[in-house]
């Protein structure tokens, strides 16, 4: 039996040998995280740029969301649903004060609170807006991503998620994201029971839509009796400056979904928030799952929330995302390498100047590990650039020193 790794070439044997071969990562083997801070196995310590997709916007084993995970985990941590719990209640309460719902319902990963998301939809449609049975039509954007289920693959255009996958569930229509358009011609069928779709496009390379797409979906969304399903799973919880991106342009969805930062990573959290007129077609035995709601999850749930407001940390990724984007700006001044910085907050990307199918951005992001800084890859060409939101001034400009020079060096 091996007790504890020595190198990180152990780590990589060991999980290329006995893990499934799902994921390519990085030739990097962490062991340590603190703040904006991760460590591997050697002693090295990184600036982490990726934030687990986003899921430590706390920072790495924030030592409050830490001690609400110890206390909790002493006394107790799981019940099922078939009995009432402690905490439940306040956390649901507190997310619906935080986010301004009547009712919220608590899953693990981001993929099943978007499968509840449907279910609530769907039933919605049939229930209230008289749609004729199993013929509801959920809307979804071209290159979203919401997970990896057999159903929400079946909403996806990205041939790696679904090629070999089939058969796909039916009841979507995909249309272009930020095509107001193709929303207005879509959203009259009067099949359709929801709009699902992410305020910025995370996977698709960090896509911001247009100033005004968001809020036009929304009105067209009231104006149709279709409910707007926000995936804030990756831009949630003060990602993109404020504490949610539909915020920027007072957008309150009609059913919001939040996952990751939710529990600052400490565990899979998720959460579906509606108004009783959505939330209540669902019915005793109709949904649930044996871990959603558990009392460890509910008391690390608003305690992560408390320390996003505490901390002030929408605000800290608002101004150190203009910093970090003017930064960037600057580089692309000095280099024909970055074609082009996007993003809001302190979820950006970075797009390099080269086909989709090249190495240069997994090459580039060997060399940031090398000198310091965690980042990944995302479609080819594209690097998403999102450190915890607990970084500094000084520590950005730092980060964006280690981007600068390793950029400047690299030759194609
Ligand atoms: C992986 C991407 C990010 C998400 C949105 C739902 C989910 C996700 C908007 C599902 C998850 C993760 C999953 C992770 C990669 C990562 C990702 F590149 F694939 F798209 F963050 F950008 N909605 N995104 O971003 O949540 O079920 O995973 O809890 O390895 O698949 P989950």
């Amino acid at each position: 039996m091996i007790t504890a790794i020595t190198s990180s070439q152990e780590a990589i044997e060991l999980e290329e040998n006995y893990g499934a071969h799902n994921y390519h990562p990085l030739p990097v083997v962490l062991t340590r995280g603190d703040g904006v801070f991760l460590w591997d196995v050697e002693g090295k310590r990184y600036y982490d740029f990726l934030s687990a997709y986003s899921a430590v916007n706390q920072g790495h084993c924030h030592p409050r969301i830490i001690h609400a995970l110890i206390a909790q985990a002493k006394e107790l941590t799981l019940t099922s649903r078939a009995f009432y719990n402690d905490k439940l209640g306040i956390a649901e309460k507190y997310v619906c004060d935080t986010f301004g719902y009547d009712k919220a319902l608590f899953m693990n990963s981001g993929a099943e609170a978007n499968e509840t998301a449907i279910k609530l939809a769907r039933k919605w449609g049939y229930t209230k807006k008289g749609i004729e049975d199993n013929k509801a039509v959920i809307v979804v954007a071209r290159k979203n991503f919401h997970g990896r289920t057999t159903t929400i693959i079946s909403a996806s255009s990205d041939p790696s998620a679904r090629n070999g996958f089939g058969p796909f569930m039916p009841g979507f229509e995909m249309i272009e994201y930020d095509n107001v358009a193709a929303l207005r011609q879509a959203l009259a069928n009067p099949n359709v029971c929801g709009l699902w779709i992410e305020p910025i496009q995370g996977e698709a390379g960090v896509y911001v839509p247009q100033p005004g797409y968001l809020k036009v979906a929304a009105d067209l969304c009231k104006q149709h009796s279709v409910l707007l399903m926000m995936d804030e799973i990756q831009t949630g919880i003060a990602r993109t400056g404020m504490m949610l991106a539909s915020d920027h342009e007072e957008v309150h969805p009609d059913i919001l979904i939040l996952g990751k930062a939710l529990s600052g990573g400490v565990l899979p959290v998720s959460v579906v928030l509606a108004d009783d007129e959505i939330m209540l077609v669902i019915k005793p035995g109709e949904h649930g799952s044996t871990f959603g709601g558990n009392p460890l999850a509910a008391a690390i749930v608003v305690e992560a929330l408390q320390v996003v407001k505490d901390e002030n940390l929408a605000v800290n990724a608002a101004n150190l995302g203009e910093v970090f984007r003017d930064r960037m700006k600057g580089l692309m001044e000095k280099t024909s390498l970055v074609k082009l910085v996007r993003g809001k907050g302190l979820l950006n990307a970075i797009v390099i100047n080269d086909s989709p199918e090249s190495e240069t951005a997994w090459n580039l992001c060997v060399q940031f590990a090398a000198h310091g800084l965690l980042a990944k890859p995302t479609h080819g060409n594209i690097i998403r650039l999102a450190p915890p939101l607990v970084i500094t001034e000084e520590q950005i400009h730092e980060c964006c020193d280690i981007i600068e020079s390793v950029v400047l060096k690299y030759n194609q």
